[in-house]
C-alpha cells in the first residue's frame, strides 16, 4: 500500500493559496480530495492574511466530507482561542470560526502531532517541532515517532501539558530549551539540541524557518518550494513553513512523503495482544 502524504505548512488566512495547492495535489473542481491523498496541514491556518474565516471553512468541510483525507493540527493561533490566550493579535476569528476551531479540538478532530512512515524513514510532524530536552523530559525518549505522537496527543487536553509551553518566539525572552512543539523556534531551539545527539527519527514542522539566510553547512533550503532541510545524525528536520505575512509567497509548496501506512496519531492496540 502506498498512500501519498500532503504536508502543508501554515496558511496564515490565505485560503486561495490553500485551494491552489489542494488543485495541485489533485483536488477536483468540487473540491474532492483523490483516493490516493492525505493532507497533514501543521497548524497556524489563519490570521496575518485576508480570509482566516474562509480557510476555517475550508477545512472543516474536508474534515466533514472527507474526514480519512485529512489530518489537522494545531498551531499557536488555534490555540489562542483554545486556552486562555498568552499573546495579543489584531484580529480575531468570527464568532463562527471560533466555535468551528472549538469543536474540532473539543471533539478530537484536531491534534498536536502525527507520525508518517515512509519505506526507510519514520517522521514525527507537529506545528513547530520537538525540541530534545522535550523528547527527553516530555516523551521520556520515545524511541519511533508513532509513540511520540501517541503521548504528545495523549497529554494534549491536559491543563498543565508542557505542549503550550512557550519559548523566545512567545515574549522574545532567551530560547528555552524545554519549549513545547506549538512554540519552538526552529534556529534557536529546534536545531541546537539534535546537532549533539542522534535522532531517534525525522521531524517535519511549520511555525518558523530561517527562508533562506541560515548559514548552516548541512542545512539546505529550496527557495521555489521554501522548505528548509537540516541533515543530522539519524534523521532530518524539515520546516515547510512558508512564511506567509499579509500577502502570501509567490511560491511555496507543500512536502509530499510516500507513506507505506496510514498516518498514526494514537496509539494502535494490536488485536492479538
Ligand atoms: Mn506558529
Amino acid at each position: 500500500m502506498s498512500i501519498r502524504v500532503a504536508v502543508i505548512g501554515d496558511i496564515g488566512g490565505h485560503r486561495e493559496e490553500l485551494a491552489r495547492e489542494l488543485r495541485r495535489l489533485g483536488a477536483d473542481d468540487n473540491g474532492r480530495l483523490p483516493d490516493d491523498l492525505v493532507v497533514v496541514q501543521v497548524g497556524d491556518l489563519i490570521h496575518r492574511g485576508p480570509d482566516s474565516d474562509g480557510v476555517v471553512r475550508l477545512v472543516d468541510r474536508y474534515l466533514r466530507k472527507q474526514p480519512e483525507r485529512w489530518i489537522q493540527l494545531i498551531g499557536n493561533h488555534e490555540a489562542h482561542y483554545l486556552r486562555p490566550p498568552v499573546f495579543d493579535w489584531n484580529e480575531r476569528l468570527s464568532f463562527g470560526s471560533r466555535r468551528t476551531v472549538r469543536r474540532w479540538w473539543r471533539d478530537g478532530i484536531a491534534h498536536a502531532a502525527v507520525a508518517v512512515h515512509t519505506a526507510d524513514e519514520e517522521f514525527l510532524i507537529t506545528h513547530a517541532g520537538v525540541t530534545e530536552p522535550f523528547w527527553r523530559h516530555q516523551l521520556d525518549s520515545a524511541v519511533s515517532a508513532a509513540e511520540s505522537a501517541a503521548r504528545l496527543n495523549a497529554t494534549a487536553r491536559d491543563e498543565a501539558t508542557a505542549l503550550f509551553d512557550g519559548g523566545c518566539i512567545l515574549g522574545g525572552g532567551p530560547p528555552n530549551p524545554q519549549v513545547g512543539p506549538i512554540w519552538a523556534d526552529r534556529e534557536l531551539e529546534l536545531l541546537p539540541g539534535w546537532r549533539n545527539r542522534p535522532m531517534p527519527f525525522s521531524q517535519v514542522h511549520g511555525h518558523s524557518g530561517s527562508h533562506g539566510d541560515c548559514a548552516d553547512e548541512r542545512t539546505f533550503y529550496d527557495a521555489r518550494q521554501r522548505h528548509e532541510v537540516t541533515l543530522l545524525e539519524g534523521g532530518r528536520i524539515i520546516g515547510i513553513d512558508p512564511g506567509h505575512r499579509a500577502d502570501p509567497q509567490r511560491s511555496w509548496r507543500s512536502l509530499v512523503l510516500t507513506a507505506t501506512e496510514p498516518p498514526r496519531i494514537a496509539y494502535e492496540h494490536s488485536a492479538t495482544a
